[in-house]
């Protein structure tokens, strides 16, 4: 490969040092490196300590400044903010409206929605991506539409019929996507229907995985080349910004809770520990019918609801498993185990419990497409005579903003087989629409989709080709591309230019 091509291509590979490569190569043998912490700079020594049971904190809802039924109109700005993760020190951070997570979003379907953004994060440019929302291409906060420093921009969309589901809002920069929202920018978009199927007694928690990489200092360090290729992943995951929070709920109750994956890089397989948990929707809403799950697996920007019965007294808590979505070099996390949220079950009995629906809504198939189209991701690594150069591509070619990847016609029905030959998984991502994941292969091995969900981001494994049927209705640029923010920064991103 060509050093100068890369330079040119500015932020399209990550140089590695030569001994580092050969440490990674090391480490990537078994019994060698791995788990025992960070290396190549990664994590400093002495990393901070966060409080952990607090009560859950429910997200603030985003202010609506209309007094017009079936409008909301309200402002987001980012800014430097602080917050305190750890007792006593002040964080640098970034924040929507000050704070992260960002404000919670709550609309009905139907609504028209008029958000004023304002850029206050010095000299850098910013945008607000709907992720997983039916919005016109140019509202949707894209590279090519970025919002300068110190300047303002209206985005404005109507929500229709149909279009529940829990959805978020996160920068979408050309280049600084990882940074911004490592740094806080993230926030729930909650768009509810006009007929709710679930029982209101089950409440309705979000709940926004955040992952922080806290200093003893109280400051988030920068990404090093460990986090750029693998994505980065912190040292605490965070509910609502806290650390293992505490939520009491009456002894047989039964609640919602809508999951979102809201980290830069951090895979999460997740179970409730003693209470049995009911997956009743996808990041594009409801299922037809709820499916019980031992555990889930929720990769970086998936969603999920959930209906969770606590029928014994006592703490059950939300804790991860192992999930090995592959890891180059030092310093995989270690991912088991952890505690994310603890439920008191109180010996209180709860007043009345009514039974979920055994159908919750319709979803018509998506089927017969017009156009199949086949995108291989892989990983280059080339070593030069210093350096080892690492790109992240799809169809062999990093992301340029000034090329259109493919042209696809609004409302036709497509067939999308994303094939993953490279050595750790790969979310996929598109805008604009949701999908429908028909199946996954493996090793020549096929197997159906387990039920039909719309989804805007699904998992695709080292070795594994997924297949998904789409159909993009609005005309206009859309991005696909890896949802680990670390790789789409460096080229795992593409063009899809919906005409009319
Ligand atoms: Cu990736």
């Amino acid at each position: 490969m060509h050093r100068r091509g890369f330079l040119a291509a500015g932020l399209a590979t990550v140089l590695v040092n030569r001994r580092a490569a050969a440490q990674m190569k090391m480490d990537n043998m078994p019994g060698m490196g791995g788990h025992a912490g960070h290396d190549m700079g990664a994590a400093p020594q002495g990393a901070a300590t966060l409080p952990e049971g607090e009560a859950l904190r429910e997200l603030p809802l985003l202010a609506n400044e209309a007094n017009t039924p079936g409008l909301l109109k309200a402002k987001l700005t980012a800014e430097p903010a602080t917050a305190r993760f750890a007792e006593g020190i002040d964080t640098p951070i970034l924040g929507y409206n000050g704070m992260s997570p960002g404000p919670l979003i709550e609309a009905t379907e139907g609504d028209r929605v008029e958000i004023t953004f304002a850029n206050r994060i010095p000299h850098e440019a910013s945008t607000i991506h709907w992720h997983g929302m039916p919005v016109p291409a140019d509202q949707d906060g894209n590279p090519m539409d970025p919002v300068a420093a110190g300047s303002e921009r209206s985005y404005s969309f109507e929500l229709p019929e149909g279009s529940a589901g829990s959805y978020w809002y996160h920068p979408h920069p050309h280049g600084k996507t990882a940074e911004q929202v490592y740094r806080g920018l993230a926030g729930a978009f909650l768009v509810k229907p006009k007929a709710d199927p679930i029982p209101a007694e089950y409440g309705d928690t979000v709940l926004v995985f955040t992952d922080l990489r806290l200093a003893a200092d109280g400051t988030m360090p920068d990404s090093t080349m460990v986090d750029l290729m693998n994505g980065r992943v912190g040292d605490h995951v965070l509910v609502n910004g806290q650390k293992n929070p505490a939520l009491t709920v009456p002894f047989g109750t039964r609640r919602r809770f809508r999951l979102y994956n809201a980290t830069n890089a951090r895979f999460l397989r997740l179970s409730f520990d003693g209470a049995p948990m009911t997956i009743i929707g996808t990041d594009g809403g409801l299922l037809e019918a709820p499916v019980a799950a031992d555990d889930i697996l929720l990769s970086p920007a998936e969603r999920l609801e959930l209906v969770v019965s606590f029928d014994k007294p006592g703490p059950a808590t939300l804790y991860t498993l192992d999930y090995d979505r592959g890891w180059m070099g030092a310093g995989r996390p270690a991912d088991t185990g952890l505690t994310l949220l603890t439920v008191n079950v109180s010996e209180t009995p709860a007043e009345l419990v009514p039974p979920l629906p055994e159908k919750l809504r319709s979803i018509a198939q998506l089927d017969s497409p017009s156009v199949n189209r086949r995108f291989v991701f892989t990983e280059t690594m080339t070593m030069g005579a210093t350096d080892m150069e690492m790109g992240f591509l799809i169809n062999g070619a990093a992301f340029d903003m000034n090329r259109v990847d493919i042209v696809a016609k609004a409302g036709e029905i497509e067939l999308w087989e994303i094939v993953n030959k490279a050595d750790m998984d790969h979310p996929f991502h598109v805008h604009g629409t949701q999908f429908q994941v028909v199946e996954r292969e493996r090793d020549g091995q096929v197997s159906k989709a387990p039920y039909l969900a719309w989804k805007d981001t699904v998992n695709v494994a080292r070795g594994e080709t997924v297949r998904l049927l789409l159909r993009q209705e609005r005309p206009g640029p859309r991005m696909y591309h890896c949802h680990i923010l670390e790789h789409e920064q460096l080229g795992m991103m593409g063009i899809v230019d919906v005409q009319a």
